[in-house]
């Protein structure tokens, strides 16, 4: 794709629907895995525009294969953590080769979700350092492991709604935000929390091909979303650590909000008076709000936010408000 077209394709939201959809691609890889096919690149080969995602095929992972080739912060004898059995959902989880290979994490591969797990390269989330600035006692610098060790690691079985529609079941490893908040020792001045992803053009493709995006990806949170205990910082899922592409070392999860507020892979942690500005609102305002809670009867202004597709089942589902979580963050609003 010339840099032309690479922009105007990308230059729309992260919700930009699928060149094929995703319902599609994986339709064909169980027909050619029931075929005994490794790769789908000969079938595709035919469908014009689509062509080029695919190019580079590698070996299916299979389930056992997501977890990273590093240490998983916190230490590898961390993982599993115990199951906390007040987080489930009641809806399928989605297995882990398909929320493997359908994600969302533009300094990889910018534009949609899709199999972003094919352009992380070898980018590797060791070693990495996490620093801790503003509103605070005192201002740190500490590594992964001491943030995985805060407070014990659990798992927890979250819904997670795309804002461009898609959805999944996965169940994250990680602490209560909360306590990650407390121990960075905020001061009272402290009303907002902004998180930074890296800033590595020369590793991470998307980076580089998409200048026009105002990297690092930022977000935010107000104090007390940050606070509820919903609010997680995941550093592992499937009962291993994150793979890159979904968002290691570290990442918030925010699970009554679209998924773009649950920022992967960060670097730097900022408490502040104000509120912070975040990547999508002020990429396009009109369509990314500061909360970006989910709100079925709040169409985006280009399509409807009452159904979401299960990515595993291809169903189309009736979104709930907050995701499903209104009864424990509605009074937040
Ligand atoms: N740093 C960073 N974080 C990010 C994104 C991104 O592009 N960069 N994409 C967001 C979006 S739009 C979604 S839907 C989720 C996807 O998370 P998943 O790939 O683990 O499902 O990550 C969010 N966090
Ligand atoms: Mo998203």
């Amino acid at each position: 794709m010339s840099r032309h077209n690479f922009r105007r394709e990308h230059r729309r939201g992260p919700d930009m629907p699928p060149v094929i959809s995703e319902e599609a691609w994986i339709g064909r890889r169980r027909l050619l895995e029931a075929f005994g096919f490794g790769g789908v690149s000969a079938l595709l080969a035919s469908c014009g525009g689509s062509v080029t995602a695919f190019q580079g095929e590698t070996e299916p992972l299979g389930e056992s294969g997501w977890a990273p080739g590093w240490e998983p912060a916190g230490g590898g004898s961390l993982y599993p953590a115990a199951r906390n059995q007040d987080y489930r959902v009641a809806r399928a989880t989605t297995p882990q080769d398909v929320a493997a290979r359908h994600n969302n994490i533009y300094e990889f591969h910018p534009g949609r979700a899709g199999p972003v797990y094919k352009h992380v390269g070898d980018f590797s989330a060791r070693p990495w350092q996490v620093e801790i600035r503003g509103e605070v006692e005192e201002e740190r610098t500490v590594d992964i492991d001491d943030i995985a060790r805060v407070a014990p690691l659990e798992e927890r079985i979250y819904r997670f709604r795309c804002v461009e529609a898609w959805s999944m079941v996965v169940p994250w490893t990680g602490l209560p935000m909360a306590d990650f908040v407390r121990w960075c020792k905020p001061k009272e001045s402290a009303r907002f929390v902004r998180f930074v992803s890296f800033l590595d053009p020369a590793r991470a493709e998307g980076q580089r091909k998409a200048k026009h995006y105002p990297w690092p990806y930022y977000e935010g949170l107000r104090m007390d979303e940050a606070m509820h205990p919903l609010a997680m910082l995941a550093t592992g899922i499937f009962g291993h650590g994150l793979p890159m592409q979904h968002g290691a070392p570290l990442r918030v999860i925010v699970p009554w909000k679209y998924g773009f507020k649950s920022l992967k892979s960060f670097v730097r942690v900022e408490f502040t008076r104000k509120q912070p500005g975040t990547f999508w609102n002020d990429l396009q305002s009109k369509e990314y709000s500061f909360l970006s809670n989910v709100e079925p009867d709040v169409p985006h202004p280009r399509w409807s936010q009452s159904t979401e597709r299960d990515i595993a089942t291809g169903d189309r589902i009736p979104t709930l408000p907050f995701n499903g979580y209104g009864d424990q963050v509605a009074k937040l609003y």
